[in-house]
């Protein structure tokens, strides 16, 4: 062999080959959600599956962190093909390619592009799970039933999703949202809460609160869920938030869980090796490293 080839455009350690006819049931696939059309402060989080990916060739097969390796089966299927302006039909694209990947047991792994990546992939998951737990880290709850009138935006997200269906929505990093998201997490019976300060506070609270989850999971990161000090390439950076510590160890305990799916969303920078960037790459290593 002459040339010492390697491929920025698959995330590393993934299969060589991800022909659908030849997958492993019950692996992993990475998707890239390039859209970031509804986006209302920093844009360019369309770049960010391409700067996730790069950043993923700076870590090692062995995860000494975790004293584990990065062993599990999964595939980068690429991105999805989205439509840039329709945030409605791109959820669409995105609800068709987790139904397809599905089809094969394999459990999608969403690179954003902003948060509405998540819509689609949770109708289809809400669709096949009539008791889906989600875990969302985010510094907004996305709760609002329109954005300046759109049903379909980075800000809905979790309304969508409870829309559809769910066993339980548990919001963790939680530190801006409008009064009427806020009275909507607070009169539903099933949405939890635990803000900034119970993550400083009470963080081994939560952690025992998570591992009790009987159901299966879906978790969404939103990288602004971190401080704006560690992670501020994000659609709208917010202070006073949390440390990678804090993210990692609830990482770490949710991987334990029956996880059918998972998303990194949001990273908005054009630069290769940007902090936001590695630490979404990180996050996903880490998660692969961990179940
Ligand atoms: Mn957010």
């Amino acid at each position: 062999m002459l040339f010492n080839t390697y491929e920025p455009w698959k995330f590393a350690f993934s299969q060589e080959s991800s022909d659908l006819d030849q997958v492993e049931e019950g692996s992993w696939g990475i998707i890239g959600v390039p859209f970031d059309s509804t986006t209302s402060y920093h844009s360019g989080a369309r770049f960010g599956p391409t700067v996730v990916r790069e950043a993923s060739f700076g870590f090692e097969k062995y995860n000494s962190v975790f004293d584990t390796f990065i062993d599990t089966t999964f595939y980068d299927f690429g991105d999805v093909n989205v439509i840039p302006g329709n945030c409605k039909k791109t959820c669409d694209i995105i609800e068709d390619t987790v139904n397809e990947i599905s089809e094969f047991k394999i459990k999608p792994i969403l690179i954003g592009g902003e948060h509405s990546a998540s819509i689609g992939a949770l109708e289809s998951l809400t669709e096949q799970y009539d008791d889906l737990t989600i875990v969302h880290l985010d510094a907004h709850r996305d709760l609002a039933d329109d954005f300046i009138g759109e049903k379909y935006s980075h800000a809905t997200v979790m309304r969508r999703a409870y829309d559809f269906g769910l066993n339980e929505l548990i919001q963790i990093g939680i530190r801006s949202a409008s009064k009427e998201e806020e009275d909507f997490a607070n009169e539903k019976e099933n949405i939890t809460t635990f803000n900034n300060i119970n993550v400083f506070h009470h963080l081994d609270g939560i952690e025992y609160y998570l591992d009790n989850i009987k159901t299966p999971v879906y978790l969404s990161i939103d990288m602004d869920v971190l401080d704006p000090s560690v992670a501020p390439s994000v659609g709208n950076p917010t202070p006073f938030g949390l440390s990678i510590r804090d993210v990692e160890i609830i990482l770490k305990v949710i991987s334990q869980k029956n996880v059918v799916g998972m998303d990194v969303v949001e990273t908005a920078t054009k630069k290769l090796g940007e902090l936001t960037a590695v630490t979404a790459s990180k996050l996903i290593y880490d998660f692969l490293s961990l179940i």
